[in-house]
């Protein structure tokens, strides 16, 4: 089971900006092949599947823990879409008769963005094209599995780069510094378990690619905060031995590792505003609102 925390990983700015063309990029990230549908999907399978667990606990253990911080990185990235999309539809059309406030919708890159969904995150890539199943690799051999994940984590890691390069929206240039941070976590946990089973010294190829994180300055302030070093328990009273492989110093830093226990602090998600122009949540604006006041008057 899960538990859900109405928190989001890091606090995202909502610029006055919207940036409707970045967004349709940033969606490779979301639900592209190497995007956070995939990372989440492929350890939480290959958790849910994992057999003769019990002998290889801190195995089991790590990629659980790295599948439940893989959701919060989903919840992130579909944040930044929403925050890059918010205010793209011509708001000033929202009284009177309906006129053309999603004209500008007809050149951008995702119709699907104002059409299928209500300015908001679309569980497809940065073409439109749908996330798919068989983006998850499990063949329930545990050093193939990991070996993949390893692989999954670099491809990550260059898809950041080039959206990086693509848009400097603020709000995706914070989640992209961010994840990049965790994301080398993630690389280089499977990198060490997989030293651990096989002898090869599989760290010794990071970076993947070969641009360090200081390259990039939104980095910066959670290398300082020691997040590239920390590995976390997403459980109260479980998956405690993933610290068993998450140990030594970090190879490219030097610093020692860390196994916390627990989430990370997080920050509230944005207030994304209504979009009355697509009727988003609903046509009348407001209407929605005082159902709902008069609800929680009555269950109070
Ligand atoms: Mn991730």
């Amino acid at each position: 089971m899960i538990l859900k925390l109405n928190k989001l990983a890091i606090e995202l700015p909502l610029p006055d900006e919207p940036d409707p063309d970045g967004a349709a990029a940033v969606q490779e990230l979301l639900g592209g092949r190497f995007g956070e549908m995939s990372t989440f999907m492929n350890y939480t399978f290959q958790s849910f599947n994992f057999r003769g667990a019990e002998d290889a606990k801190p195995y089991f253990d790590l990629i659980s823990n790295i599948s439940a911080e893989e959701y919060g990185h989903v919840e992130l990235v579909s944040t930044a879409v929403n925050a890059m999309l918010t205010g793209a539809s011509d708001q000033s059309e929202v009284n009177g008769d309906v006129g053309t406030p999603l004209a500008d919708a007809k050149s951008a890159r995702l119709s699907h963005h104002y059409i299928v969904s209500g300015q908001a995150a679309l569980v497809a890539n940065s073409l439109g094209q749908p996330w798919q199943g068989d983006y998850v690799f499990n063949s329930g051999d545990l050093v193939l599995d990991l070996l993949h994940n390893f692989f999954l984590e670099c491809g990550a890691r260059a898809h950041k780069i080039r959206v990086y390069e693509m848009t400097d929206h603020p709000s995706a240039r914070q989640m992209i510094g961010y994840l990049l941070v965790r994301g080398g976590v993630h690389q280089l946990a499977y990198a060490k378990a997989l030293e651990q089973l096989t002898g090869v010294e599989v760290p010794k190829m990071l970076d993947i690619p070969q641009i360090p994180n200081d390259k990039f300055p939104e980095t910066r302030q959670w290398q300082e905060k020691g997040l590239h070093r920390i590995l976390y328990r997403f459980s109260p009273d479980a998956y405690e031995d993933a610290g068993q492989v998450w140990t030594g110093q970090h190879p490219i830093e030097g610093d020692e590792l860390e196994f916390v226990d627990g989430p990370p602090e997080g920050a509230p998600r944005p207030e994304l505003p209504a979009e009355p122009a697509i009727g988003v949540p609903g046509f009348h604006p407001g209407e929605i609102g005082e159902l709902a006041a008069k609800l929680m008057a009555r269950t109070r």
